[in-house]
């Protein structure tokens, strides 16, 4: 039997991954800048990249996408992290004409969670949860075996549930103090800025955390608090098996032991046993993911 492929996708705001995909094994990965002048320019750069790599073992097209994707028609609907050229994009329908295959799309985060379930942390679950704290906070919900998607194809959108409402940090949806803007890879610079007055990356503060500095530290003790937060209301909402969770801050290994300590503290007795592992595929999960949509 011929053996078949997915062209895979995987769109963020800065980068787009692109590979062929055979159950979860990535082949010919590469990655480009997101074109983000205008919705016609980033097409043309999908086309592009489609075409260099597709080959007649390619059965399909899988786009996993940050943003929020309509279920129906597939098109990227309201993308907060993206400029606003970037906005109703009809990806599905015009991909399926130019290249007379089928075009799957859905939520970056809602592939990750698919790609878990099969090959990863999730294998064997039914009822799982999963959240990727990258730029953002995204979300993926199993339930009863199967990715949930809600009534417009939206659900899952963690990053964006109010937990506080008092310090006026503004996300990129137009809201005020919602979960990712608390508890994403920004959040940790904001916190360590809020403590220090100093600008430090991400990626810095994490090695600092490794070397115990302490303003480091109280950084990500208080990220860990709002994840405790947020997570352990998710796990009262949806009473799953397992809490997966993957992206950047994932691999702090500070950050667990603080984040396992708030989330207990914030439930019930009946829900403490909840496990929260980490992910494990890796930066592939959004391409293999793309292929079980
Ligand atoms: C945001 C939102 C989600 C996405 C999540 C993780 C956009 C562009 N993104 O909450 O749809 O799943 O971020 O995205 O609106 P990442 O950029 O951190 O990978």
């Amino acid at each position: 039997m011929t053996a078949k492929y997915t062209l895979a996708f995987d769109v963020g705001g800065t980068k787009i991954k692109a590979g062929l995909v055979k159950a979860d094994k990535v082949f010919h990965c590469q990655t480009y800048p997101t074109e983000k002048k205008s919705a016609q320019k980033f097409l043309t750069e999908i086309e592009i990249i489609i075409k260099s790599l597709i080959n007649p073992k390619v059965s399909q097209i899988g786009i996993a996408t940050a943003g929020l994707v309509r279920k129906e028609g597939n098109q990227v609907d309201f993308v907060p992290h993206f400029p606003k050229g970037l906005i109703n994009i009809p990806l599905k329908r015009r991909l399926e004409k130019k290249f007379g295959l089928p075009v799957k799309v859905d939520n970056d985060v809602n592939c990750f969670i698919l790609a878990e379930l099969k090959y990863g942390a999730a294998r064997g679950l039914t009822n799982v949860i999963g959240l990727t704290l990258g730029t953002g906070i995204g979300g993926g919900i199993i339930i009863d075996g199967k990715l949930y998607q809600g009534h417009t194809g939206m659900a899952g959108e963690f990053g964006h549930i109010i937990i506080e409402a008092h310090l006026g940090w503004p996300c990129r949806c137009g809201k005020l103090d919602d979960f990712e803007t608390l508890a994403a890879g920004p959040a940790l610079e904001k916190w360590y800025k809020k403590i220090t007055g100093k600008k430090k990356s991400t990626y810095e503060i994490s090695e600092m955390t490794l070397k115990n500095n302490p303003q480091a530290l109280k950084s990500l003790s208080i990220l860990a608090k709002y994840l405790g937060i947020g997570i352990s209301n998710l796990i009262t909402i949806f009473n799953p098996e397992m809490v997966i969770i993957g992206g950047g801050l994932a691999e702090i290994k500070k950050l667990w032991p603080l984040m396992r300590r708030e989330i207990k503290k914030n439930l019930l007795p009946e829900f403490k046993n909840c496990p929260v592992a980490k992910a494990k595929l890796g930066t592939n999960a959004g391409l293999v993911g793309a292929s079980l949509i």
